[in-house]
């Protein structure tokens, strides 16, 4: 019989400690299904974000780095100026890339450095206990927000990827969802252009990734995909900005 799915070689067998629903082990498989495909596995290497995703070191099987909260592009922007021959991505949360790190983020982005950004929008603070994040939509009830995000008292979400596709040295950004397996498929096929970029030295390159936090949400798993594809989605319409 033909085997037509098996682990990546780049994810190791073992269980994540992610809550059931949550976007995070789907878009690390996504990751490293596009490092396998790519044949770059020996070339990698990850900077992790503070979030969640704080162990995702745990789950891929190639070389990762740690970063303080936010400061991934500046821990990826010194690593692929030191070692350019490797390819150098960062995996971060909004709160992550927004909040704490939107100096960083800006910067790098400015820069043109040539990396590649995996930005996982879940709308809200998972890691500490569902806090507002920059992300966090109107009217969105959160531990921080229990009347919803008001914009007089808390701003608008803020829309990073068009944010930084004005700047010049940004070459290319994507936002996608994980909300349906045709939805994934097209998450991974942003993904892996966006590393094809970087190898193909195009320059800095960002997906941005609608997923899903059922747990701080209050939801469950099948009304948070319905949530995204109903209310999150037309907040963060999907495509190709740049
Ligand atoms: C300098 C600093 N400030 C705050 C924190 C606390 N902190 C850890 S994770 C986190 C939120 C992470 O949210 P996000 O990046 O959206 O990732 P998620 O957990 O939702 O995947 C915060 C505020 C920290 N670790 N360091
Ligand atoms: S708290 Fe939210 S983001 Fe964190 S693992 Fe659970 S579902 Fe995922």
């Amino acid at each position: 019989m033909k085997k037509i799915i098996k682990r990546p070689r780049a994810l190791k067998d073992v269980p994540t400690h992610y809550c059931p629903g949550c976007g995070h082990g789907i878009a690390h498989r996504l990751v490293a299904e596009v490092i396998d495909d790519l044949g770059i596995r020996e070339k990698v290497i990850a900077v992790a974000p503070v979030g969640c995703a704080v162990i995702a070191y745990d789950y891929w099987d190639f070389d990762c780095s740690e970063a303080a909260h936010g400061r991934a592009l500046a821990v990826a922007t010194a690593i692929k100026r030191v070692r350019p021959e490797n390819i150098v991505f960062t995996y971060q949360g909004d709160g992550d890339l927004a909040a704490i790190g939107a100096n960083e983020t800006l910067h790098a982005a400015n820069r043109g450095e040539n990396l590649t950004v995996i930005f996982i929008n879940n709308a809200i603070y998972g890691m500490t206990g569902g806090q507002m994040a920059p992300t966090t939509l109107l009217g969105q009830t959160t531990v921080t927000t229990p009347d919803g995000r008001i914009s007089q008292i808390h701003g608008y979400p803020l829309k990073i990827s068009e944010i930084l596709a004005t700047l010049p040295g940004v070459k290319y950004v994507e936002r996608v969802s994980l909300t349906s397996p045709p939805e994934i498929i097209k998450a991974k096929i942003a993904i892996k252009q966006a590393f094809k970029n970087q190898m193909d030295k195009i320059g800095f390159s960002l997906v941005e990734i609608l997923s899903a936090c059922p747990t701080y949400w209050g939801m469950s798993a099948n009304d948070a995909l319905s949530w995204m594809k109903g209310t999150m989605s037309k907040e963060f319409p999907l495509g190709r900005i740049k």
